[in-house]
């Protein structure tokens, strides 16, 4: 169960973001008021938010998830894999710090992504990606180690990060698209399939028993309804114009 929430605002320049998505620049209006719905349903869930201010110098900053790994033994602060998303951990540090908890550090040449970690219990899968670097990875599973917890990679073949293709939704069920949906590492989970015509909705997020879906994709909603969640649907069109999804918004601990 998560109790907490870290979001950053989306900054007027997030339209120079990161993209390959090819749907156009957002509309920076609409994406705050998008970001202010999201914010929330978080809160109507019943998590405390602590919200950091925009950042003009880091037009991708909204996409807080990447910047730092919370886990429930210590925040490890991560070192993106795109120079251009590099120094958004320094206003993320300073808010973890403020939290009081142990704080742990990925570092060169390790390179590291949250958006490629998905948290299963004390375990927790690692993409390896375009983002995120072996020595990364490597790093990442010493420090969990260290705390008792593990971890294991996998090999991404065609999308950005290990989240834009499946999410853990507990009780052993696992959303996935696309090129996860034949793993052999991810065969012992209950698979719900989520249609190649929905796959962006494969990004979903779980948070006490509630599940975040992105507006727009009615089969992925009705089978998540269908497996017992509550779900609440949220438009995240411009924030998918930078490859960006529900799941990259937020830190939840
Ligand atoms: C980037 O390319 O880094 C951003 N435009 C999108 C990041 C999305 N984050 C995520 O999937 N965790």
């Amino acid at each position: 169960m998560f109790s907490k929430a870290m979001v950053k605002i989306p900054c007027k320049n997030m339209v120079n973001g990161i993209t390959t998505a090819g749907l156009g620049k957002p509309n920076y209006d609409l994406a705050i008021k998008q970001h202010s719905h999201y914010v929330q349903a978080l809160k109507d869930i019943g998590l405390e938010v602590t919200v950091l201010k925009a950042d003009e110098n880091y037009p991708d900053s909204t996409f807080i998830e990447d910047t730092c790994l919370m886990t429930p033994k210590c925040a490890i602060i991560t070192n993106p894999g795109s120079h251009l998303r590099r120094n958004e951990i320094c206003a993320v540090d300073e808010a973890v710090k403020d939290l009081g908890l142990n704080i742990e550090y990925i570092k060169d040449p390790g390179t590291l992504d949250a958006g490629d970690i998905m948290m299963v219990g004390d375990h927790y899968f690692v993409g390896l990606s375009e983002r995120t670097n072996i020595e990364g990875a490597r790093q990442l599973n010493t420090i969990l180690e260290n705390y008792g917890m593990s971890s294991s990679t996998i090999e991404l073949e065609n999308v950005l990060h290990l989240k834009t293709g499946i999410s853990y939704l507990e009780n052993n069920n696992l959303l996935a698209a696309g090129e996860f949906l034949t793993k052999q590492e991810l065969q012992t989970f209950n698979i719900l399939k989520v249609d190649v015509d929905e796959g962006y909705a494969a990004n979903s997020v779980w948070i006490n028993d509630h599940v975040l879906v992105p507006a727009g994709f009615p089969k992925t909603k009705n089978m998540i309804e269908d497996a017992g969640y509550k779900v609440i649907e949220l438009d995240v069109s411009e924030f998918r114009k930078l490859d960006g999804g529900l799941s990259c918004l937020s830190l939840r601990f």
